[in-house]
């Protein structure tokens, strides 16, 4: 096999004083956090479609990295060559996972059969290159956005051959993620949603994309699919609206139509921000409701609207991150990262600099998180700021043991209540810069 990377080394740990730009300085795999290796705690997944199929075109240029890998484009040899580089990165760089829609890995044909045939193909070749390696699958997905056919959405679309299609592709994309043993598969609805409601029944629409899922699941356990399902909630970006806005609309939808005991959320740094929450923020809403599966750690820049998709360099975010994760007791999934580099940034270099910039930010993340549990401070300052809850009308209340009327005689007996105490947001804020910079 010829090598692809052919000056980059494989990537080791050399610590914080390293400034050997093709090292590791904080993701040290074996090391031990809380009790767990880092590299259980972070179950790194690449991007098929970022890293191995997208060359930085954008709406005002066409690409500018070779993404070829010597290969002709468009041709069952490139899908071929994208495996061996994918490959030889992951190997490259200790990244135990992969995640890849189904339109990632061949050339799509004029025909579903003939693509399908080709899906049958290359994943025969992943498979082929998986064995001797411990290198897995994360989440598979169906792209069904893309094609033209889904411009009205896939599982909300007004045709019912196109929901057909959008059907016969996640049968197939179920197929794949269990042939390569994914641990996971992902519904991103970047069409199901609208752009006004003037010609847009919204509830006929949310009630057979619920149906679609539904089939997902169902076909999916027959074979044997044992992982969770995700939805990938984000706001806007194709659409204007898109009805997984955000953790809190998408687990309101899973609960509505039933579908909340095998789906799960895949959260997305960018996205969360774009709906106009912090990352932390759907995290934890998605933790609360048992829900947080898997994550895609990008992170965007709140000055631009729309999604950057950026390797995550804010050690802020991803300690805020890490720290809800492991308040979470972890993930079934892993931290795939659905990030790109910037168009400027073209060279085979860069694509190993962006890894390990989001790979390093998330193990200082892990490690500042853990030491701000095991510092205790903010724990305790929460545990106390509900102290009052312990009190007898404070259990009365949690134990659904009084009434409206109760409360109204002790509010009248009490005259007035204290001020409840402060919120020390300032303190609790030099804690944490205090814990990420000692
Ligand atoms: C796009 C989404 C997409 C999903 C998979 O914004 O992030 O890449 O992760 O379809
Ligand atoms: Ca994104
Ligand atoms: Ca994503």
């Amino acid at each position: 096999m010829t090598e692809i990377f052919k000056n980059i080394p494989e990537i080791k740990f050399e610590g914080k004083n390293s400034e050997n730009p093709l090292a590791f300085k904080y993701y040290d795999a074996d090391r031990v956090i809380m009790g767990k290796k880092m590299s259980e705690h972070l179950p790194f997944a690449m991007a098929w479609w970022h890293n191995l199929c997208a060359g930085g075109t954008d709406m005002f240029g066409r690409d500018t990295a070779d993404k070829s890998f010597g290969a002709e484009k468009g041709t069952m040899e490139h899908a071929k060559a994208k495996v061996d580089a994918g490959f030889e990165f992951m190997k490259k760089l200790g990244i135990k996972y992969f995640c890849f829609h189904d339109v990632d890995l061949v050339p799509e044909a004029d025909d579903i059969k003939e693509t399908n045939r080709r899906l049958d193909e290359i994943s025969d070749y992943i498979l082929e290159k998986m064995q001797g390696t411990d290198i897995k699958c994360l989440w598979g997905t169906a792209n069904m956005f893309g094609n033209p056919r889904f411009m009205n959405g896939a599982g909300s679309t007004n045709s019912v051959d196109v929901y057909a299609f959008a059907a016969a592709q996640v049968k197939k994309a179920l197929d794949l993620t269990v042939k390569l043993g994914g641990r996971g598969y992902v519904f991103w609805g970047g069409r199901e949603g609208y752009e006004t409601l003037l010609n847009t029944d919204v509830k006929f629409e949310q009630e057979n994309i619920a149906r679609l899922m539904h089939m997902a699941v169902d076909y999916g356990r027959s074979i044997g699919f044992k992982g969770d399902f995700y939805i990938e909630p984000k706001p806007k970006e194709p659409m204007k609206h898109q009805y997984d806005f955000d953790a809190a609309t998408a687990i309101g939808f899973l609960k509505q139509y039933g579908l909340d005991k095998d789906f799960k959320l895949n959260i997305e740094a960018n996205h969360a921000t774009l709906a106009g929450h912090t990352f932390q923020h759907d995290l934890r809403i998605s933790a609360i409701n048992g829900m947080l599966g898997s994550i895609d750690a990008n992170q965007g820049d709140t000055l631009l609207g729309w999604d950057t998709d950026e390797f995550p360099f804010n050690v802020y975010e991803a300690t805020l991150c890490m720290y809800e994760v492991l308040k979470n007791g972890g993930l079934t999934g892993g931290f795939n990262f659905d990030s790109k580099n910037r168009r400027p940034s073209y060279t085979m270099e860069d694509m190993f600099y962006a890894y390990i910039l989001g790979m390093d930010t998330f193990a200082l993340g892990l490690i500042k998180a853990a030491e701000m549990i095991e510092d205790g401070r903010i724990d305790k300052f929460v545990e106390e700021k509900y102290a009052s809850w312990n009190s007898e009308l404070g259990q009365k209340i949690r134990n659904k043991e009084t009434t409206l009327e109760e409360l109204f005689h002790y509010a009248e007996k009490l005259g007035a209540p204290e001020l409840p105490g402060s919120g020390r947001q300032e303190l609790l804020e030099g804690v944490m810069n205090n814990i990420l910079f000692k």
